[in-house]
């Protein structure tokens, strides 16, 4: 690939240079999940020259930072997310050499790049936890989180507390013969927690993380961060079943997440990022409230990580008043200068189009809310071109936790479930063109998920050519938010209800003032705008402006400039 910096490359590096304020605050971000990307060599299987032959896509889509899901060394069994080598790249997705070069050609472009770090825990194929489990006395026994075993009324071994896994159902503790004692396991049984109270597993980290820096690499996001530190007494969780964070839980998670040491972990880490130059950043995947969530970024005099994830609108119903609801929390718990992130899928849940029933006209509102809305908007891969969920019975399921949680689940629940047990189904491969396999790897080959039945109408090529198309749309959001100052850094006034499916607010920054507005009813809605606006763009060419007043189609929504 040797596409010159591309125009919109070029003025998005400009406006950044312009902002006065840091370049995560106001960015956009692009996750990619590198299994089910582009396969370069026909394995049938994402890769990461793949990913590089790809990277003009973000380019013309608009979006500022690609984030990618691990391509560490790994057995593959949570596909990535069970690493066995922190500092190298697994075979299937390619070398050493293959992580620069992704690393140079998105800085070539004018984008940051940022990788996924998984430090709560390894896969129990890792040689150090091999190391660990072979007795109670090598050089490695105390790297991960070992217990004794309590007694039981009949005298059998028994896990040291009431711990449950991040998953709910399982508990958090396995059984390791060798040593006769329990390793923490806060996710899956084969993915070990390390213990981050040991020093030389901080120095190793932390050395490994300085490793990536100096490649280049622009910050991470880092996995199920709450959970790298538990309760060092090791004491029971509040037993009381509880919805925490707007998951449902089985047991209070008050002991295993969240935790002061978890908060106190993110400043560390952060003090390594800033060693560097230019900034760098951290990017946390933590569960629980957002105003919990907020000392991860900010706990007293301290800083901490700089983004926190905020998860609530994957799940949130699609309704005026529940997003104005959470937009409101997110301004409260993260004002200026901190920035709230704003996520709609990911690799782990449903697809957001299949949450709203297929509507693209919804999903264009969600889109017009996730690119004007203050803080970072977090993209999944295939968001951009209104790919779904491809139904997956759990019993052809790929995905560890469909086979540990799902399998004795019957059929029909499964189906009915809000979200998907089985992950396969958010993970099928990108939809590229209209081609064998939707262009993500060659004809003949089978790739290591089936793609989704209607890849050869929705596909970047196709969605490309089409001003209407939802790509289009997100585009037009993307290329907006890089020109206006107000959408990039500007403060944000939600207006208070004026009709039950309106959702509207302002943007504002020096000299400049934009007014959002959706309409997430089935009726048409009249929106006021009082001194006079420009439509800057519509979701709708139903939505129509007369100079004081814009009347707004079902399932629409609007950006337009107000008069000074
Ligand atoms: O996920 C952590 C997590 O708790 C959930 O997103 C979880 O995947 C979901 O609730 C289960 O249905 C992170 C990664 O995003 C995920 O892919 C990994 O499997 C997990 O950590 C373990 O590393
Ligand atoms: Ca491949």
């Amino acid at each position: 690939m040797s596409t010159p910096l591309s125009g919109t490359g070029a003025a998005r590096i400009v406006a950044t240079m312009r902002a006065a304020k840091p370049w995560w605050a106001s960015t956009s971000i692009y996750q990619v999940y590198p299994r089910s990307f582009a396969d370069s060599n026909g394995d049938g299987i994402g890769d990461l020259p793949g990913v590089v032959s790809r990277l003009d896509h973000l380019v013309e889509l608009g979006v500022e930072t690609v984030w990618l899901s691990p391509f560490f060394c790994s057995p593959q069994r949570d596909f990535g997310y069970d690493v066995s080598g922190y500092r190298d790249v697994a075979p299937e997705y390619g070398t050493l050499e293959d992580a620069q070069r992704l690393i140079d050609e998105a800085h070539r472009r004018g984008l940051a790049i940022v990788f996924d770090l998984v430090l709560n825990h390894t896969s129990d194929e890792h040689p150090w936890f091999i190391e660990s489990r072979s007795s109670r006395t090598n050089p490695k026994a105390d790297w991960y989180v070992w217990a004794d075993a309590k007694r039981d009324r009949l005298g059998r071994p028994a896990p040291p507390n009431n711990w449950r896994s991040e998953l709910q159902l399982p508990r958090a503790w396995q059984w390791c013969e060798e040593r006769q004692q329990w390793y923490l396991a806060s996710f899956l049984s084969f993915q070990p927690d390390l213990n981050w109270r040991n020093a030389e597993v901080r120095a190793e980290m932390f050395d490994m993380v300085r490793m990536w820096l100096r490649r280049g690499v622009d910050g991470f996001r880092l996995d199920i961060f709450g959970s790298c530190m538990q309760d060092a007494a090791l004491r029971d969780n509040d037993r009381w079943p509880r919805i925490y964070g707007g998951i449902p839980r089985l047991q209070t998670p008050n002991r295993t997440l969240n935790t002061e040491d978890c908060f106190a972990l993110a400043g560390d880490l952060r003090a390594i990022c800033d060693e560097f130059a230019p900034d760098r950043v951290l990017l946390g995947e933590v569960f629980g409230p957002s105003s919990v969530l907020r000392r991860y970024v900010s706990d007293g005099d301290r800083a901490g990580l700089h983004l926190v994830f905020l998860f609530d609108f994957l799940a949130a119903r699609y309704s005026a008043s529940v997003y104005r609801a959470l937009i409101e929390r997110f301004e409260r718990d993260f004002p200026a200068p901190m920035a709230p992130t704003y996520v709609l899928e990911n690799h782990d849940r449903t697809r957001s189009l299949s949450r709203l029933g297929g509507d693209q006209r919804k999903a264009r509102v969600l889109a017009a809310l996730l690119c004007t809305l203050r803080g970072v908007p977090v993209l999944y891969q295939g968001q951009e071109i209104a790919m779904e969920n491809r139904y997956i019975p759990l019993a052809d399921a790929k995905d560890p936790v469909a086979n540990v949680v799902g399998k004795r689940l019957p059929e029909w629940l499964n189906r009915a479930l809000p979200e998907r047990l089985n992950r396969d189904e958010v993970r099928t491969p990108m939809q590229w063109t209209a081609g064998p396999n939707g262009g993500f790897c060659p004809e003949g080959v089978t790739p290591w998920l089936p793609l989704h039945d209607n890849w050869r109408e929705r596909n970047v090529e196709t969605e490309a050519r089409d001003p209407d198309s939802l790509f289009a749309w997100y585009r037009t959001l993307l290329a907006l938010r890089t020109e206006r100052a107000a959408l990039r850094e500007g403060a944000l006034e939600l207006a208070p209800e004026e009709a039950r499916d309106v959702i509207r607010f302002d943007r504002i920054a020096a000299g400049e003032r934009l007014t959002i507005a959706a309409n997430l009813g089935d009726s048409p809605a009249r929106v006021r705008l009082d001194d006079g606006a420009t439509l800057l763009a519509t979701s709708d060419r139903g939505c129509a402006l007369d100079h004081r007043e814009v009347t707004l189609a079902p399932h629409a929504a609007i950006v337009a400039l107000r008069a000074r």
